[in-house]
């Protein structure tokens, strides 16, 4: 009975995860002393992508540690969930599958940790954040998770923004367009109101992935916060901000309450984003932050604008992929999106080809469930989407570069990309398929597969 409520409880509490990743060997404690400007995100970049997360304990001038590296690894955030790696997509796409149909609620607490504390001035500079890369502006938010409610229904909105610390009191906002907070604050500025928001520090994963999921996926009016409930298996707890009308996540790290008055702008950037590329300085939305919450003893999360981001919104993406694909497109197999396409750029499809044009059909099916997506590859199901060589190798051989790429010209993509100008740019997908049906001189060959182990023999295997 308790083994059940056990999972559920973890995966609601980073302060659990963290204990779980020690037990399991999967946690590096740095020791030293290390500046949380530069050098903090310099050492994490070290250990990025290995299957341990990171815990600095000794912050120069905070007695608070800074956490890093929970999504770093697809194989550490698996085994979280104890799940195999390869397993993870179709784990998330079923969590939401079942938010849509049994939906849980959240609940309102009157206790939880992050009530423990409330501080009586609001000072961000008694925050351990990060700066992260040598171009950035300043100190970012980067794992905070945005709560709102629609002015006009009320209905709760969340997401994950990237916040610029500007003073001890005051954070500028990127909003990308077509966020469903944008559209959160036309309707404040329409009704001459500010909007209240709430930004959660150090949560779980099932939040997290909860406020990650796309449009696509958790449309306008659904509240998003059940999608974490699904995840913890129970509802997430949630408590009564002291000043807004916007609730604050129990379990969280930090908690904090905050405006944005419509119109009021500030600059923000640059920041090191998710393409590798620094986010433009632009006057953005400036954030008022009334109140702070938090442990008696928190522990602040960080993450890198890379791999992280790549395992969290695009993880997320590709789910929403693979789910609607397996939906429209018969003899799909598996979707991948690519490191070296930023984690949401490259959808790398798998199918077994029942009839000749699905190939093509997937390519636009992919584009209409995530719209961030600048390129899709289709390939059959003898290559092995995650490995590059193989991709390549089936664009070499099997893509017609006449019948197999597809153009399309000024449709809206992600605004972060350099090549996408204003929102605006050119998708291509490539089939690169075989074509159907099949004729031998597009045939992998094959060896006989053996077991060398227990080979006699002479002289090593080189690497
Ligand atoms: C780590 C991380 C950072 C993100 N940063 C931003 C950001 O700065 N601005 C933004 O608009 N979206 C950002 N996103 C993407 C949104 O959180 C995501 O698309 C979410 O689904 C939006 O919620 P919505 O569908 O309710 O609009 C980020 C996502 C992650 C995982
Ligand atoms: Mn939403």
């Amino acid at each position: 009975m308790d083994m059940l409520h056990n999972r559920p409880a973890l995966i609601a509490d980073l302060g659990a995860i963290i204990d779980e990743l020690d037990a399991k060997g999967r946690l590096i404690r740095i020791k030293s002393k290390v500046n949380s400007k530069h050098d903090l995100v310099g050492i994490a970049t070290e250990y990025e992508g290995g299957g341990s997360a990171v815990l600095f304990e000794n912050v120069e001038g905070y007695d608070v540690p800074v956490f890093i590296g929970l999504y770093w690894s697809r194989e550490l955030l698996a085994d979280l969930f104890s799940y195999d790696e390869l397993e993870l997509p179709q784990y998330i796409a079923d969590r939401i599958g079942s938010w849509h149909q049994n939906p849980i609620y959240p609940e309102i607490v009157m206790h939880g940790p992050v009530l423990e504390i409330i501080e009586s001035e609001v000072d961000l500079g008694k925050i351990p954040i990060p700066v992260h890369a040598l171009g950035d502006a300043g100190p970012y938010l980067d794992a905070a998770v945005v709560i709102t409610k629609d002015p006009e229904t009320s209905i709760r909105n969340t997401s994950i923004q990237r916040f610029l610390v500007i003073d001890k009191n005051t954070l500028a906002i990127n909003i990308d367009s077509g966020r469903h907070l944008e559209l959160c604050l036309n309707k404040a500025a329409q009704r001459g109101q500010d909007l209240h928001l709430t930004i959660n520090i150090g949560v779980g994963p099932g939040l997290h992935f909860a406020a990650s999921a796309p449009a696509e996926a958790a449309p306008f009016g659904t509240d998003e916060l059940g999608i974490a409930c699904a995840f913890h298996g129970e509802p997430l707890r949630l408590a009564k901000g002291y000043h807004s009308r916007v609730e604050i996540i129990a379990d969280a790290m930090y908690a904090l309450e905050c405006s944005i008055t419509p119109g009021d702008l500030i600059d923000e950037g640059p920041f090191a984003e998710v393409t590798g590329n620094y986010a433009y300085r632009e006057p953005r939305p400036r954030v008022k932050v009334i109140s702070i919450h938090h442990r008696r003893k928190p522990i602040f999360h960080s993450i890198l604008p890379g791999k992280e981001v790549h395992n969290s919104v695009g993880l997320l993406g590709e789910t929403n992929v693979l789910n609607l694909l397996q939906k429209q497109i018969p003899g799909v197999k598996d979707v991948y999106f690519s490191h070296g396409g930023c984690g949401f750029y490259h959808a790398i499809v798998q199918i077994s080809q029942v009839r000749a044009g699905w190939g093509k059909q997937a390519i636009m099916a992919a584009f209409a469930a995530f719209p961030p997506l600048k390129m899709v590859t289709v390939v059959d199901d003898d290559v092995d989407i995650r490995k590059p060589s193989d991709v390549e190798w089936a664009m070499a051989t099997r893509l017609d570069g006449k019948s197999g790429i597809v153009q399309i010209e000024e449709a809206f993509g992600h605004g972060l990309n350099p090549t996408f100008d204003d929102y605006i740019g050119t998708k291509i997908g490539f089939n690169a398929t075989r074509p159907f049906p099949f004729s031998p001189q597009f045939d992998r060959v094959e060896m006989k597969n053996m077991d060398i182990s227990k080979l006699r023999i002479r002289g090593k295997k080189k690497k």
